[in-house]
């Protein structure tokens, strides 16, 4: 597993500190595009007007993954503020596609974006709730001001969406609201993964 500091775990984390490998491209003129290699509990660009994304179930209530590296790193008082978001059947917090917004606690951002990705396997549409999922988290964001996000390769997990077609998506969608944001990034702790979101991102920007 890769650590926060990249291969190795040698540098400290620093600002947007997720490890050594980042790489930019422009989303818009206005806007640039960030690929990191790391763990996204160790990124922030200034703590005010920056969220992380978090790929969430629809209880809302944390799991494995990168859901439970953040729980974990921002401390039990997010899954209080978790716990108040009103189900809206029973159990479910978050229908997949949707996004909801909580403080970010012991996180060095200022919010994060929980957002609910398709089971690869058993969603009749995935590339519709993947999208669904991108967008609306960025939907949430632009209405709470936030002009820096990160995101993980949602549903490429545990969920099992082939990374190659996640990340057109997620790339695409991205594009769609430069205008909104100074800065997107990825943040992908998977060697393969990151590969992959590079290519794409040479391929479509
Ligand atoms: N930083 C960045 N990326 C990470 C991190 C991290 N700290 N940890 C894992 N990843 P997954 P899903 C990558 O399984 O597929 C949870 O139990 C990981 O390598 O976290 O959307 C939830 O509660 C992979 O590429 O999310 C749900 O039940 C990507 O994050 C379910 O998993 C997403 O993998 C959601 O599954």
């Amino acid at each position: 597993t890769t650590t926060a500091g990249g291969p190795g775990g040698a540098a400290a984390p620093t600002s947007s500190g997720t490890g050594s490998a980042v790489q930019s491209f422009p989303l818009s003129p206005s806007c640039v595009l960030k690929i990191h290699k790391g763990d996204i509990t160790f990124w922030s660009v200034d703590g005010s007007t920056d969220a992380i994304v978090n790929a969430a179930n629809e209880t809302m209530l944390g799991g494995g993954g990168v859901d439970g590296a953040i729980h974990r790193a921002a401390g039990q008082k997010l899954l209080k503020a978790c716990k108040k978001i009103p189900e809206v059947q029973p159990g479910v917090r978050c229908p997949t596609g949707e996004a909801r917004i909580t403080p970010a606690f012991k996180l060095p951002v200022s919010n994060v974006i929980h957002t609910v990705g398709p089971i690869y396997d058993s969603d009749k549409q995935p590339e519709v709730s993947l999208s669904n999922a991108y967008r609306s988290s960025l939907k949430l964001a632009k209405e709470n001001n936030v002009q820096y996000i990160a995101f993980p390769a949602i549903s490429c997990g545990v969920y099992r969406y082939p990374n190659k077609e996640a990340s057109k998506i997620a790339i695409s969608t991205a594009k769609e609201f430069s205008d909104s944001f100074k800065e997107v990034h990825f943040v992908l702790l998977a060697d393969s993964s990151y590969d992959v979101w590079l290519q794409t991102a040479q391929e479509l920007l």
